[in-house]
């Protein structure tokens, strides 16, 4: 049997992450797939050596919320010193609850709000399992959900790494996080997508 070419050549440069701050934001449709995903793409970030603290992971319901929550949490990274990109949707990061009730200076700001830069992202990854139904529905949030996330990071200059996978089935899915049912689980793609973040981080740092 011929052997594919398909696949990433992996880059001649090995990128430090340990400078980088990076975002997960992830969907919670199709946990098992998304979990392993997720912990890949965690692994890979840390080996390059980004720290754990800075990495932090969102949820958010399904595949059609992540370009929103992708374009707040990098909004989110440069609100005002003291909040976090957590106070700004008021949700949880990295296992760490963001306090609803926030700092003092956050919750009674001065006349003039001074927005000033806090720790950027400099890269998010958009992770999500849509797996094909019966019906038009995952065409249609394929098609919105790449589309907006190209914009989101288009329009902000933050790199966001496309980790949607659009399986027309289960196995396909599974196989796309190393955990195929078969003899061979597959290739887990949360790991591309952490080295994709810490390529794009580091260049996007360069190319500014
Ligand atoms: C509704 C829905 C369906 C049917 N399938 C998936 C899926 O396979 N993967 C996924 O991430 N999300 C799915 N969703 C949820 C939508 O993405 C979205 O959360 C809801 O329509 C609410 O906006």
């Amino acid at each position: 049997m011929n052997k594919s070419i398909k696949g990433l050549t992996p880059s001649e440069a090995r990128f430090d992450g340990s400078a980088l701050r990076i975002a997960i934001v992830h969907a919670r449709w199709n946990k098992e797939v998304i979990d392993a995903l997720v912990s890949g793409a965690v692994a890979k970030l840390k080996e390059r050596g980004v720290k754990e603290s800075n990495i932090v992971v969102q949820s958010v319901p399904g595949s059609f919320e992540l370009p929103l929550a992708c374009s707040k949490v990098i909004a989110g990274s440069h609100v005002q010193a003291g909040a976090t990109a957590g106070d700004l949707l008021g949700l949880t990061f990295g296992g760490s609850t963001s306090s609803l009730s926030k700092p003092a200076e956050v919750q009674s700001p001065p006349a003039t709000v001074v927005t000033m830069p806090n720790t950027p992202f400099d890269a998010v990854i958009a992770i999500g399992v849509l797996i094909k139904g019966s019906t038009m529905h995952f065409e249609y949030i394929c098609d919105s959900v790449s589309h907006a996330l190209m914009k989101v990071q288009l329009d902000t200059g933050v790199p966001v790494i496309f980790g949607v996978l659009t399986a027309l089935n289960d196995d396909q899915a599974l196989e796309r996080a190393g955990l195929g049912r078969g003899q061979d689980k597959g290739h887990n793609h949360g790991e591309d997508w952490g080295l994709a973040a810490v390529e794009m981080g580091t260049r996007s740092k360069q190319w500014a």
